[in-house]
C-alpha cells in the first residue's frame, strides 16, 4: 500500500479555469478538460427519477452531468440542512464514472423566486419580490432585499463547506450560481427603495474608464444613472443590481471552497440591439457583460444558454461570449438535432463545455428507446468525442484547431491553416458531381492542426479537400496518407487507411456518423 505521504500526493488539484494568451481551459486534475453534458430537466434531481437521468447519460457517452440542487429541498427549515441528495448525487456520478456541475437554483430561477423553500415564500415583506412601472405585480425576487441576500450566502456558504468535505476527489467540477437571473415583464426594480438608488450615484466600479469604454461611454462621466448611461441605464442598473448581489452569494460559497462559478444567460438577439422588456432584464446578456464582471468578480464565466435559432444568431452568440476575460461555455442548448453542430465552433474556439438541455425523459416512466432516439445526434459525437476530449481541450486551448458549421445556405467554406487551405463543402450521397444537400443544415468539420502538413479532422455529412497556400501555392499535391480511426489513451489507433474511391474524386467524404481522419499532405 501507498504511505500516508503518498496517498496525500495522488489528491487531485481543485478545478480551475485558466487563460492564455485570451484562451481558456478548465483544469480538471490538473489538465484541460472539456464537458461532454448532459443537462437534466428541472425537476429530476430526485433520487426516485435518476435512474432514467443516468439511462440518458449513458446512451449519450456525455462525461459530465449537469443537475439542480434545489434551495427548497437543501434547506426545508430556516437553518437545518439536508444534504443527502448532495451524497446521491456524488456516489451515483462516481459509479458512473461522470463529473457534475451543480445549479445552485436559490434566489433566481428563470428570474422567479420559484425555488426559494417555504419558509421564505411565506414571508414575502421579508424576502420580497421587485416592482414593476406604476405598482405592477412581478414575479422577481428583489436584489435589493438584505434578508433574501443574507439567506442566500449563508445557504450557498453552507453547500460549498459541505461539498468541500465531501468531495475531496472532485467529482463537482464547477457550480452555477442561480439560473437565468434577472427580471422578465419589467426593466429594473420601480420600488421606492430601487427609485432612490436609481437617482442616486452610479458606483465607482463602473466608472472606471475601462468599463466605461467597454459600455461605449466617454471614459469620464460621472453622475447618477441616468446622466451616465442614458436610455440604458434602467437596464444597466438592474444588471448591476443583480450582479452585484450575486456576486456576493458567489464570494462567500467560493471563501468555503474555490470551485469555478458560473453564471447563464437567457438570451436576447445578439443581431438587432433589442431593448428590454423584450428579453429578460439584468441577467448578463452580452451587452451587460463588461457591467458583470466588474460587479461579480467571484463569478469565473459568463455563459449563453443557446435557444436561439439560426445560424447566424448562434455563430454571434458564440463569438460573443468567447472574450479574454471570459471562458466560453455553452451550459444549455436546446436538445434538436441541428443544435450538434455548433459544439464545433466551441470546441474549436477552446471552449470549456457545451450541453443540451433536458437530456432525461421527464416523466416518471420514460422509455428508453425513445430517450436513445432523441438524444442520438448528441450522441454519436459524444461517442467520438469522449475517449479524445483531454487532446481536444489541449488543441482547443492551445490554438490548434479550426471548425466550419453549415449554414442556410448551405455553402462551402475553408479554413486556412498555415501551408494549407481546407475546403469543407456539405452535403450526402455523393455520386460523381452530384452532391445531395443536406435537408436541413447540420454538417460541419473541425481541422487539428498537428503539424504543417498533418491534421487530424473530424466532422460529418460533408466533404473535404486541400489546397496547398504559401510557398507552395498552386503546386501538385496528394494525401500521403489518410486513416479512419479513434483516439484511445491519447494514441491514435487506425482502423483502415482509406484510398482508391475513399480519397478520389476531391477528397475524403464523411456521411451521417462522425469519423476521425489523420491526414498527411505533400507537394510532388
Ligand atoms: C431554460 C430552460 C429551463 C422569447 C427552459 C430558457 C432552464 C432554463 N430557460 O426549458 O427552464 O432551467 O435555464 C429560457 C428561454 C427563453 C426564450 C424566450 C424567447
Amino acid at each position: 500500500g501507498l504511505t500516508a505521504f503518498a496517498k496525500s500526493q495522488t489528491i487531485s488539484p481543485i478545478p480551475k479555469v485558466i487563460e492564455k494568451n485570451g484562451r481558456h481551459a478548465l483544469l480538471v486534475d490538473g489538465k484541460p478538460f472539456l464537458m461532454l453534458g448532459g443537462q437534466a430537466h428541472n425537476s429530476s434531481a430526485w433520487p426516485g427519477m435518476m435512474p432514467q437521468v443516468w439511462q440518458a447519460m449513458d446512451a449519450m457517452h456525455a462525461n459530465t452531468l449537469e443537475v439542480p440542487l434545489y434551495w427548497e429541498q437543501i434547506e426545508p427549515q430556516q437553518g437545518k440542512f439536508d444534504f443527502s441528495v448532495v451524497d446521491t448525487l456524488l456516489k451515483q456520478a462516481r459509479a458512473h464514472k461522470v463529473r457534475l456541475v451543480l445549479l445552485w437554483f436559490a434566489t433566481w430561477k428563470n428570474g422567479s423566486n420559484h425555488y426559494m423553500p417555504a419558509w421564505m415564500k411565506a414571508q414575502s415583506a421579508k424576502y420580497p419580490n421587485i416592482e414593476g412601472k406604476g405598482g405592477k405585480v412581478i414575479d422577481s425576487p428583489s436584489p435589493h432585499a438584505e434578508a433574501t441576500l443574507e439567506a442566500d450566502t449563508r445557504a450557498f456558504a453552507t453547500v460549498m463547506r459541505y461539498l468541500k468535505k465531501a468531495d475531496p476527489q472532485h467529482t463537482v467540477i464547477m457550480v452555477q450560481v442561480e439560473n437565468e437571473p434577472g427580471a422578465w415583464d419589467t426593466v429594473r426594480d420601480y420600488s421606492p427603495l430601487a427609485q432612490k438608488l436609481f437617482d442616486g450615484a452610479v458606483p465607482p466600479q463602473l466608472l472606471k474608464p475601462q468599463v466605461l469604454k467597454a459600455l461605449n461611454r466617454p471614459t469620464d462621466a460621472t453622475g447618477n444613472w441616468q446622466k451616465v448611461f442614458g436610455n440604458r441605464a434602467e437596464e444597466y442598473f438592474h444588471a448591476w443590481s443583480v450582479a452585484y448581489y450575486i456576486g456576493k452569494v458567489a464570494a462567500a460559497g467560493k471563501a468555503e471552497y474555490g470551485l469555478p462559478l458560473y453564471v447563464n444567460a437567457a438570451l436576447r438577439d445578439p443581431l438587432t440591439d433589442p431593448m428590454p422588456p423584450s428579453y429578460e432584464s439584468g441577467g448578463p446578456t452580452d451587452n451587460v457583460i463588461p457591467i458583470w464582471k466588474a460587479a461579480a468578480p467571484a463569478i469565473d464565466v459568463l455563459s449563453p444558454d443557446i435557444y436561439l435559432q439560426g445560424s447566424e444568431r448562434i455563430m454571434k452568440v458564440i463569438e460573443l461570449y468567447d472574450r479574454a476575460d471570459n471562458a466560453l461555455f455553452v451550459p444549455e442548448a436546446s436538445l434538436a438535432p441541428h443544435m450538434s453542430r455548433y459544439m464545433y465552433d466551441v470546441i474549436a474556439r477552446g471552449g470549456i463545455g457545451f450541453s443540451p438541455f433536458g437530456i432525461d425523459s421527464n416523466l416518471p416512466d420514460g422509455k428508453k428507446a425513445e430517450t436513445v432516439e432523441r438524444l442520438a445526434p448528441f450522441g454519436q459525437e459524444y461517442k467520438v468525442f469522449a475517449p479524445m476530449m483531454r487532446e481536444l481541450a489541449a488543441w482547443g486551448f492551445d490554438g490548434k484547431i479550426k471548425a466550419v458549421v453549415e449554414r442556410e445556405d448551405n455553402a462551402a467554406q475553408t479554413m486556412d491553416l498555415g501551408a494549407w487551405q481546407a475546403k469543407v463543402t456539405f452535403g450526402s450521397k455523393w455520386n460523381g458531381n452530384d452532391v445531395t444537400l443536406n435537408a436541413t443544415p447540420s454538417g460541419k468539420a473541425m481541422v487539428v492542426k498537428l503539424s504543417e502538413n498533418e491534421f487530424v479532422v473530424i466532422g460529418s455529412l460533408c466533404h473535404i479537400t486541400f489546397k496547398p497556400l504559401g510557398a507552395n501555392e498552386g503546386k501538385v499535391w496528394q494525401y500521403l496518407k489518410v486513416e479512419e480511426g479513434r483516439y484511445e489513451n491519447g494514441v491514435f489507433k487506425a482502423l483502415r487507411i482509406l484510398n482508391g474511391d475513399e480519397t478520389d474524386w476531391g477528397g475524403p467524404r464523411i456521411g451521417q456518423t462522425p469519423v476521425v481522419l489523420k491526414i498527411s499532405l505533400v507537394v510532388r
